[in-house]
């Protein structure tokens, strides 16, 4: 199956952003001439807090590798999902979330309908080519009624829309440097994945993909 571009409805506005869902609103290209500011400030996140790859609960070394910004960062190991004020790592606090991040989250929050979203949680995921992320919720943040706001950087990528069941059958949607998805509301907690990256050449990332998705968890 082909992925599809947003077209799922007949949902294109003036402004470039295509509303997926209730609480689905995709705005394409929309951090792209920032993202070379973006990428500059995620190498400073990753000199203090490398990207690694996490151990699942059930002991499975997930294929992303991630690290974390703001107050507090998303972690995984044999004992759960959680999120930490400090970096295991290091036992050092997450580094501080960039306002330049901070600032694009809430405004393509308030454009998607959900206004004064501040994230305290900015969790950054790396994809080289072949890497997958599974049907999955995110559900470890306090409350869900805050959106969760995912900026795509470098390969494309497809994003699996899912249904409110593992096994319900998800759509398909491409997700393209600079995009911003903007996931909340009744759609909050659908699964949702990535299929494995296919390869590719970025001219700012290489053979990666990096994802950046900001909640309010605490
Ligand atoms: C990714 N994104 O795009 C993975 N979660 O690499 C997510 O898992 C995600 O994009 C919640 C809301 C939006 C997302
Ligand atoms: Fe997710």
């Amino acid at each position: 199956m082909m992925p599809v571009s947003g077209q799922l409805f007949d949902n294109a506005d003036p402004d470039g952003s295509e509303r997926i869902g209730e609480g689905t609103v995709l705005f394409r290209g929309r951090l792209a001439d920032r993202a070379e500011e973006i990428i500059d400030a995620i190498r400073q996140i990753a000199e203090p807090s490398p990207f690694r790859h996490l151990i699942t609960p059930g002991g499975h070394r997930m294929s992303v590798s991630m690290t974390s910004c703001g107050e507090l960062g998303w972690m995984s190991d044999r004992k759960g999902y959680r999120y930490t004020s400090t970096d295991p790592r290091n036992n050092q606090p997450w580094p501080a979330m960039p306002s330049l991040l901070a600032d694009l989250a809430t405004a393509a929050a308030a454009d998607a309908g959900f206004d004064h979203y501040r994230p305290d949680a900015c969790l950054i995921n790396r994809y080289r080519p072949g890497t997958k992320l599974s049907l999955h919720q995110d559900k470890d943040e306090r409350d869900p009624s805050h959106p969760v706001v995912s900026f795509s950087l470098g390969l494309p990528a497809t994003f699996l829309w899912g249904g409110f069941k593992r096994s319900d059958k998800p759509q398909r949607l491409l997700l393209e440097h600079g995009d911003i998805l903007v996931f909340g509301g009744p759609d909050r907690l659908r699964y949702h994945g990535i299929l494995p990256l296919p390869d590719g050449e970025h001219p700012l990332l290489g053979a990666q993909r990096i994802n950046l998705t900001f909640r309010k968890a605490g």
